[in-house]
């Protein structure tokens, strides 16, 4: 019996001093998911910014280059896409979503940093702060510079992103990107420039906020429903429904929207000029287009600003839907979302509004 007594408080004791030198350094756990781009890009010579090969490094060397990072958080990584992020497809989004959500249900799992290619980067974002069912921290970043340059920006914004995740203060936020310092909301935040380091920007309304010294600081929180309070659910998708993006611009012709109904997309994006105004002629070819049971979305070319209901075309009359301030690519995403649950456009525009 007393042996018996003796081997349960051995194991009792291996147990939870296991458990404490697992917890004793307080640091947070997070999960880093690569999917390619610049930060993961070389360059032939360390001067070379343009022309380099993206996502050639592995996960493992890039969470090697910054050594810094096992003093913030116990840091794993997956290797989950390795491209140039113009391939990025809405499959690869699915699979993000879904192994997001998986790795965030876990206990031992408190945020997730993903590298991606800034091309798409905003897309992926929106994608995730629709679909991702969780409160903890999920953190995008990439790189402008590949990591073989001088003075390459993928280090430090792979380093402040890790920290960003594992900071209580970015919980609930919605999907973060973090790039340049700044801390961006994914639904409102854009690539702006070629080939800038600072060219993440959110017009209208500013980055969230910074980190300063090691420390995220936030200034401002998006309103709109994300993540853990979306209805949107992936669990189950394999496909999400075609939907083009059509560019307007003066002259523009009706060719392109009629090959789009002709390929079946279930709604067109009409990236309009101004305030999402469209010639007469093009009226009528969306208002035929909504009339084969296309949903079109009136979003602006501009870069910014709030399309309004029934200005530049007649929405209610036509059935069309406005883009509220979403910018014509992240409109496209609502969009598609939108459709794996109605084509009731009085239903899309309540989700254009809310999210
Ligand atoms: N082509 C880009 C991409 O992979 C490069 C980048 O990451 O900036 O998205």
């Amino acid at each position: 019996m007393k042996t018996f007594r003796i081997f349960i408080l051995v194991i009792l004791f291996t147990v939870f001093s296991g458990l404490s030198s697992l917890e004793a350094d307080g640091l947070p756990r997070i999960m880093i998911l690569a999917t390619g781009g610049t930060i993961a890009g070389t360059g032939t010579r360390s001067t070379q910014t343009v022309g380099y090969a993206a996502a050639k490094i592995g996960v493992d060397a890039l969470i090697a280059s910054v050594p810094e990072l096992t003093g913030i958080a116990r840091v794993s990584g997956e290797q989950v896409l390795q491209l140039a992020n113009e391939n990025m497809t809405p499959a690869d989004w699915l699979k993000l979503a879904r192994r997001v959500n998986q790795l965030l249900a876990k206990s031992d799992v408190d945020g997730i940093v993903i590298t991606h290619g800034t091309d798409t980067l905003e897309e992926s974002a929106y994608f995730l702060n629709l679909t991702v069912k969780s409160m903890k921290p999920v953190v995008l970043t990439g790189a402008m510079r590949p990591a073989t340059a001088i003075s390459a920006d993928g280090p430090m914004n792979l380093y402040h992103a890790v920290l960003l995740a594992g900071s209580p203060s970015a919980a609930g936020m919605g999907v973060l990107v973090m790039l340049n310092d700044q801390i961006s909301a994914a639904r409102e935040v854009s690539k702006t420039n070629t080939t800038a380091v600072d060219t993440f920007r959110t017009p209208d309304f500013g980055f969230l906020g910074y980190i300063i010294d090691g420390k995220p600081l936030f200034y401002r929180a998006t309103t709109k429903r994300h993540t853990a309070t979306s209805e949107f659910d992936v669990t189950n998708l394999d496909t999400l429904p075609e939907v083009a993006i059509l560019y307007g611009y003066a002259g523009e012709n009706r060719t392109l929207l009629d090959a789009a109904v002709a390929s079946g997309v279930s709604g067109v994006v009409n990236a309009g000029t101004g305030n999402g105004s469209m010639s007469g002629r093009m009226q009528t070819a969306y208002r035929e287009a909504r009339g084969k049971g296309v949903v079109i979305v009136r979003a602006s070319r501009t870069g910014s600003g709030f399309i309004a209901r029934s200005v530049e075309a007649k929405d209610d009359a036509y059935d069309f839907v406005v883009a509220g301030n979403l910018n014509p690519q992240k409109a496209r995403i609502l969009l598609m979302l939108a459709l794996t649950k109605t084509k009731d456009t009085k239903e899309i525009q309540r989700m254009f509004m809310a999210y």
